[in-house]
């Protein structure tokens, strides 16, 4: 009988734990900021079904949204993650850039920097405070802040991604995270391929890929804008959200008491049989 009521109070902390902490991937709460680079030919008017100008326009090359539920944090995309897309050089998957202060993209390019075709190493984040570090081959990321001079990243192939096309639009720089910084975490990637439309919040092409990644390494209650792009900057993915806020402490003694409640009146239960 002890190790019954034992059993069901372990099981709801667990739960309780699971809701606070959870990675899990969701479409819910479209946190997305459309880049306004506006790609018109399917006419739409925000991220999916849009890649930047002059790009290819097609659903394996498209970025289309940010979704947050409380500190995950989970992007989809007609591009497949995971593989890269192929038939160029195969482009593959950047990593997760978040800008903490609103000072990010192109007007924090390094001093000097000149965009010029191909994937090129620089010294700096482009005004992005922390990058999560994504490996799809083991679906794990780090987590670095950007907080040391010697950070390198390394650039979006194609030059006219890396410029603004206005105020909106903070180009598609960086595209992947070299060096430097200080490793403050690490996590795993919850992955999902071959979802189709209703399964991602009605986004659309038919196929969609999706990633999520858990930011509670941020602050409570912390605002943040994150950015992704692929190796060429077919496509520029930008979010703003913020971060869950701190539980009340009201809060937490009525979910404790909740669960001591639940599991004194399994034991009750128990007695009664
Ligand atoms: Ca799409
Ligand atoms: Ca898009
Ligand atoms: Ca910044
Ligand atoms: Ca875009």
């Amino acid at each position: 009988m002890k190790i019954y009521a034992t059993s069901v109070t372990l099981c709801l902390a667990a739960c309780l734990f699971c809701a606070v902490h959870a990675s899990a991937l969701s479409y819910a709460n479209n946190i997305t900021i459309y880049d306004g680079s506006g790609y018109t030919g399917l006419g739409t008017g925000g991220e999916d079904r849009e890649t930047e100008p002059g790009m290819v326009n097609s659903q394996v090359w498209d970025l289309e949204a940010f979704y947050q539920q409380h500190n995950s944090l989970t992007m989809v995309g007609g591009f497949n993650f995971k593989n890269g897309v192929s038939g160029y050089p195969t482009f593959t998957s950047g990593d997760i850039f978040l800008d903490t202060n609103g000072s990010y993209g192109a007007s924090q390019a390094p001093a000097g920097y000149i965009p010029k075709t191909g994937n090129s190493i620089v010294s700096g984040s482009f005004g992005y405070e922390y990058v999560l570090d994504l490996n799809f081959t083991n679906l794990t990321y780090l987590v670095y802040r950007l907080d040391t001079a010697d950070v390198k990243t390394i650039t979006a192939y194609y030059p006219q991604n890396e410029i603004p096309d206005n105020v909106l639009d903070p180009a598609a720089n960086p595209w992947l995270y070299l060096s430097g910084g200080t490793m403050i975490g690490s996590g795993s990637i919850d992955y999902a391929a071959g979802l189709a439309d209703a399964a991602v919040g009605g986004l659309v092409g038919g196929i969609h890929y999706a990633a999520g990644v858990d930011l509670s390494f941020l602050d409570p209650a912390q605002q943040f804008v994150a950015h992704f792009t692929m190796g060429c900057g077919n496509d520029n993915l930008m979010g703003r959200g913020t971060t869950a806020p701190v539980p009340e402490p009201a809060t937490m003694m009525l979910f404790g008491s909740g669960i001591f409640g639940l599991a004194a009146m399994q034991r009750r239960k128990f007695r009664k049989k």
